[in-house]
């Protein structure tokens, strides 16, 4: 049900007209219709599974007109959605009913970076893959890499607290972000673009819009710390027999790799051969088919230790009989062939008509445990099989193993309430029965909104509460969603 914010008028749009300044810098379907088509990208998500039916874009350049934009909103009560690159997995991006869409992308200057502490300023809208282009050619790497890099948008990153395929190596957002630069509905600019890496003077509010989804304000620029990019690295991929020898696999990564380990990716079969369908291949990787892969990657400074360091690993392994099969990357090809198996999952599963997301945090000895109990309550509900009677294709698992995160991925040939009634809330319940998170790297979105209280007690939402009624006493920011 639609809550009670106004409805955008003309006149609504004459203001936002006159606060652009310029054609482009608003698509609205008020006064022209045609725009309609225009819009249509941007009212609905990357899986295609929300669809919002907002009349009116929004796209600021600078922090001063996201104040007024937002100011004249907030004393309207009209409702907004910042978006970004609108790649996120859990709705968040994308409006429910009416909201106006405040899109980031012309918002997208590197304002500055200092090659000696390593410090980038950039605008929120700045695409995550220019952003570490820029950084690449200083010698230095974004803390965060993800596959959505060429399209998300760094704000869009630090608003869900991406965590990707490094945060084994570089942490959370939470660390490497020092300053933010935020707007909030009643117009006040939050300007706390600190450079500094320590500042204890105060409480630390920055950190409440790492991970907000543009529920409290809409973050307009960031600094961050970002590391010398490592001149020597090494990406192994491996096919493994069981998952108990993955974790011993981990443990011996963690030993013998050490302070160069930078990722530990794991891929079972299904997703592997997901990829392989998708691209039309013969063969995946290796030779044959392993119910498990891991990719594992080191990053260093010096290329012959290092490769020797993982060489030892490799051969460590094999003789321990951990191993059945593993291929070294040579060169930098072979490292993005490699990689491109691993972050190329989420888009070879898109391909059926609907993919069902879970993105847990698990005990690292059950992670995979939950897609064996869940493909056989599939199984037993009889909706798996590879022809169009049956709603779901099958039921994979990979992820960031590293960091113990799991995505549970439920790929099917349409969007189907049956099928979504066998798994929520039983894969909800399977996690909080082990203490973990229902939602470790994706947020809340409108997706998982109903299940906070699987990973949150009731005193945690309170306070959450709170602090969303602090912020944004009117409720205008991406209402709907998060809590
Ligand atoms: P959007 O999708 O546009 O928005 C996401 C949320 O943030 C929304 O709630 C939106 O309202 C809010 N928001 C966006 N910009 C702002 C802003 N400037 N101020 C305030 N709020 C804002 N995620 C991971 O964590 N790890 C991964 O490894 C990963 N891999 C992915 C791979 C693929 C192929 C895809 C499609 C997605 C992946 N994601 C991953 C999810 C997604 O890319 C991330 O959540 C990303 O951080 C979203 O950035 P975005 O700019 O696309 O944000
Ligand atoms: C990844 O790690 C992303 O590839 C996407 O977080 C996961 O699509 C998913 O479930
Ligand atoms: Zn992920």
């Amino acid at each position: 049900r639609r809550d009670n914010f106004a409805q955008v008028t003309a006149e609504d749009v004459d203001f936002f007209k006159s606060v652009l300044g310029s054609d482009s810098a608003i698509l609205e379907s008020i006064s022209s219709p045609a725009a309609e088509a225009d819009i249509t990208p941007f009212n609905s998500d990357w899986m295609n599974k929300y669809q919002g039916q907002s009349r009116v874009v929004l796209r600021p350049e600078s922090t001063e007109q996201v104040s007024k934009i937002l100011k004249y909103c907030n004393d309207k009560k009209l409702a907004v959605v910042p978006q970004g690159g609108n790649t996120g997995l859990v709705g968040g991006s994308v409006p429910v009913f009416d909201e106006i869409v405040i899109s980031l992308g012309r918002m997208n200057k590197i304002q500055s970076f200092d090659d000696l502490t390593g410090i980038l300023v950039a605008d929120a809208g700045v695409i995550l893959e220019v952003a570490d282009q820029h950084l690449a050619e200083k010698g230095y790497i974004f803390p965060l890499d993800l596959g959505a890099k060429g399209s998300c948008h760094i704000g869009g990153n630090v608003a869900t607290n991406a965590g990707g395929l490094r945060l084994l190596r570089y942490g959370s957002l939470h660390g490497t972000v020092l300053g933010i630069e935020a707007v909030l509905p009643d117009g006040t600019i939050v300007d706390d673009l600190s450079k500094l890496r320590k500042n204890n003077t105060g409480y630390d509010l920055k950190q409440l819009f790492i991970g907000a989804e543009g529920t409290l304000g809409i973050i307009t620029a960031i600094s961050i710390l970002c590391p010398q990019r490592s001149p020597a690295v090494n990406v192994a991929y491996l096919g493994l027999e069981s998952f108990d020898k993955v974790l011993q696999v981990f443990v011996e990564a963690k030993k013998k790799l050490g302070e160069i380990l930078s990722a530990f990716e794991l891929m079972d079969s299904r997703a592997q051969n997901m990829i392989r369908i998708h691209r039309d291949l013969d063969a995946g990787v290796l030779e044959g088919d392993h119910p498990f892969y891991c990719l594992i990657e080191t990053s260093g400074s010096d290329a012959d230790a290092d490769y020797k360091k993982v060489e030892a690993f490799l051969s460590d392994i094999m003789e321990k009989d951990l191993v059945q099969d593993g291929t070294l990357a040579d060169n930098q090809t072979q490292i993005a062939d490699l990689w491109s198996w691993r972050e190329g999952i989420p888009e070879a599963l898109g391909h059926f008509g609907g993919c069902y997301k879970y993105d847990l945090s698990i005990p690292l000895r059950e992670l995979y445990q939950l897609v064996d109990d869940t493909r056989e309550r599939m199984n037993k509900a009889g909706i798996v099989g590879s022809t169009d009677e049956f709603p779901v294709v099958d039921v994979v698992g990979y992820g960031h193993m590293g960091d113990g995160n799991l995505h549970l991925n439920v790929p099917t040939r349409r969007f189907d309430k049956k099928v979504e009634e066998v798994l929520e809330p039983y894969v909800y319940e399977w996690v909080a029965k082990r203490n973990g998170s229902i939602s470790a790297e994706h947020g809340l979105g409108i997706a998982k909104k109903p299940f906070i209280g699987y990973s949150r007690s009731d005193n945690m939402l309170g306070l959450m509460r709170m602090v969303k009624n602090t912020f944004d006493p009117n409720g205008i920011m991406n209402p709907y969603k998060y809590i």
